[in-house]
């Protein structure tokens, strides 16, 4: 079998390129380790910026997240007992979509099935040959072997995917920062604290109040590296999450039992170029950055862009010119989030190795933010989404 791009992965980045390849007639298979319930059962992004956004309606899949989706226009940073709202509409013109990556990933799911496209799930044993010039792919589903050859593959397979260790050894450089602490993330059909975001610094660490819909919250709390699900019940997650927010937005939280509960670890990594020969690398398979940012999927949107236009030009008119620039022009928008979640993990998180220095330029770097214009602008500028 031949195709004119192969896509290893569905999760976000994999079904936003395939559906924009097919939008415009550019054949693409997609291969998918695990199974359909599973991949809709995975409980992750929140926050959409408008580039995310416009980039779903050009692929045909945005009309449940206007219908559905929560438009921001701010959020609070807490701290010393209080809320400091960022204007992100006055200070920037634009405005956050919050809708759930699982819900955006089933309306991606749903376009492709209704095309007749659907995704080639648990696809077993992907293995990637030949990427520097005539690249094929190898898979198993139920027991077969089969082989498709490409013109391009997509690495869309996340940090943990076949398609980055497929390019030799010494070819990419990473960067890496693993940090001392994760998020136990909670899940419940509850109405969220507060109508927007609360970004909490807090001495027992930090907390962040999120939603689903005006009846689904989600809450996360920093917690050791180490620390184990079953130790936290409900009620230990209601009551450390309410000890980190101002009384007020406390006394706001409506608890009820958790339907999900996770932790994830939090680690800044990239690596260098994002692209081997017929191979270019998308979404988490190139990097990783905490989530404090919410950049995760909103990164993964861009270099989907990029890499759509190369593509697109290629088959228009035959240049390589925008497939060869993919890696250079997505590694610079990655490095700026990269650098914004660094950032903003740094200002709000507990570190223990902090000190009572690093204890006070926290306080003067939050000081700072809330009452400077300028700061507080860079900041919303950043988490809109910077221009691509
Ligand atoms: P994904 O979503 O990991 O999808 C990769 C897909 O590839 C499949 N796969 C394979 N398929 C075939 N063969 C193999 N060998 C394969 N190996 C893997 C996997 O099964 C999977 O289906 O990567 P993608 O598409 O690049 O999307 C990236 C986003 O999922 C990720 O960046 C975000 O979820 C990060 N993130 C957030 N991003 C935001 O923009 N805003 C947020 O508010 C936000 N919050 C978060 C987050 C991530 C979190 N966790 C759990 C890490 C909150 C959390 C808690
Ligand atoms: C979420 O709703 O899952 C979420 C929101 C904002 C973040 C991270 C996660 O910064």
């Amino acid at each position: 079998m031949r195709t004119q791009v192969l896509i290893v992965g569905s999760g976000p980045s994999g079904l936003l390129l395939g559906q924009l390849l097919a939008g415009i007639g550019i054949d693409n298979v997609i291969l998918e380790r695990v199974d359909r319930d599973h991949l809709l059962s995975r409980v992750r992004a929140g926050v959409l910026e408008q580039g995310t956004v416009e980039l779903l309606d050009e692929a045909g899949a945005g009309e449940r997240m206007h219908a559905e989706g929560l438009p921001h226009d701010g959020f609070a940073v807490a701290f010393d007992n209080r809320l400091h709202r960022i204007d992100l509409h006055a200070l920037t013109g634009k405005r956050v979509m919050v809708y759930g990556q699982t819900e955006m990933t089933r309306d991606l799911v749903e376009k492709r099935e209704q095309a007749g496209l659907t995704p080639v799930f648990e696809a077993a044993n992907v293995a990637l040959h030949d990427i520097s010039s005539n690249p094929f792919v190898t898979y198993e589903k139920d027991g077969q072997s089969h082989r498709i050859d490409c013109d391009f593959i997509a690495g869309c397979d996340g940090y943990h995917g076949v398609s980055r260790k497929s390019v030799p050894d010494g070819a990419l450089q990473s960067f890496e920062r693993v940090y001392p602490f994760g998020w136990l993330g909670v899940l419940a059909e509850v109405p969220p604290a507060s109508h927007e975001l609360i970004y909490a610094n807090h001495e027992r660490g930090f907390a962040l109040c999120s939603m689903r819909s005006m009846t689904r919250s989600r809450y996360y709390i920093q917690c050791p590296i180490d620390e184990k699900v079953e130790d936290w019940s409900d009620d230990r997650f209601w009551d450390e999450l309410r000890r980190r927010l101002p009384e007020a937005s406390a006394a706001a939280v409506t608890t009820g039992p958790s339907f999900e509960k996770s932790i994830a670890p939090l680690r800044s990594f990239v690596a260098e170029p994002m692209q081997f020969g017929k191979l270019s690398l998308v979404g988490d398979a190139a990097h990783i950055v905490p989530p404090t940012g919410a950049k995760g999927l909103n990164l993964a949107a861009s270099d989907v862009r990029y890499l759509f236009s190369g593509l697109r030009e290629f088959y228009a008119d035959g240049s390589m010119a925008g497939m060869d620039a993919y890696s250079g022009r997505a590694l610079a928008r990655v490095w700026k989030a990269v650098r914004f979640s660094w950032w903003m993990t740094t200002m709000l998180h507990r570190f223990p190795e902090g000190g009572a220095f690093g204890q006070r330029i926290q306080e003067a770097e939050l000081d700072y933010l809330v009452h400077s214009r300028a700061a507080s602008t860079a900041l919303a500028e950043n988490y809109v989404g910077l221009p691509y």
